[in-house]
């Protein structure tokens, strides 16, 4: 490649970087507003907290290699999903779906795809939520659909997935058989955990319904 045409790619590269970066921006911003909208109604905020990163050009050019797709940006566009990812930790399960539904409606979001590892748990024990949102970016000369992947998760899971994820990564996959009985046993554990602190939440908010209900029995009416 002469110089001239080595820059153009440079310039082409960050271009198509900066559009995942304005859309993670977008999303973002989306889940905090509707954080904060949440926490004034319900008295209660449902996120924990919210991670973003944009995947490093080195990272997707590791999996284009891996999934032995041309290095185009066309290529690359289509079919790494994850280059710009938001991962929202909440408390309880009942307030992942109602993020998802509060996003759904979201006039300029549109979700393309949904993994509902709540629903099909994967076989070691992995729960989250997963979607990939499409979102509008403008640019100086040109409007794009970019794909932003969402993972939600609970506290509890998210314990479990980041020890998980260390200890794959350290096996190099190959996770022996003994630790990888005993990952799907705490994988249960944090499910159980889940399922009790839910409980325990809807508990409490009847008890504050019932309160509210006796000192201001009016207003209900
Ligand atoms: P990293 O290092 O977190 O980026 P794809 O994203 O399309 O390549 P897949 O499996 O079709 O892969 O997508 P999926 O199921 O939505 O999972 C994508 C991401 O979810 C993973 O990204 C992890 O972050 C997380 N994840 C999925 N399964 C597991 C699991 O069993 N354990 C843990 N700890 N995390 C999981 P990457 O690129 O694999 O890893």
């Amino acid at each position: 490649y002469s110089l001239q045409q080595l820059q153009k790619m440079k310039m082409e590269l960050t271009r198509f970087m900066m559009a995942y970066e304005f859309a993670l921006d977008q999303i973002t911003t989306k889940i905090e507003n509707l954080s904060q909208e949440f926490h004034y109604t319900h008295e209660y905020n449902p996120i924990e907290h919210v991670n973003s990163r944009l995947k490093s050009p080195e990272s997707i050019f590791q999996k284009v290699l891996k999934r032995n797709l041309p290095l185009t940006l066309p290529a690359i566009e289509k079919n790494i999903t994850d280059i710009a990812g938001v991962r929202i930790i909440c408390s309880f399960q009942s307030d992942i779906y109602a993020l998802k539904g509060m996003l759904e409606r979201q006039e300029d979001v549109r979700i393309v795809e949904v993994k509902d590892y709540f629903k099909q748990p994967k076989s070691n024990g992995y729960q989250s939520l997963h979607l990939l949102l499409e979102v509008p970016v403008h640019m100086s000369s040109t409007s794009k659909k970019i794909i932003v992947e969402v993972q939600i998760r609970t506290i509890a899971m998210d314990f479990w997935a980041s020890l998980e994820h260390k200890i794959y990564y350290k096996y190099n996959q190959a996770v022996p058989d003994r630790l990888r009985s005993e990952l799907k046993e705490a994988a249960d554990s944090a499910s159980a955990l889940d399922r009790k602190m839910e409980k325990l939440h809807l508990e409490m908010k009847e008890i504050k319904k019932t309160e509210r209900e006796e000192e201001h029995p009016l207003e209900l009416m």
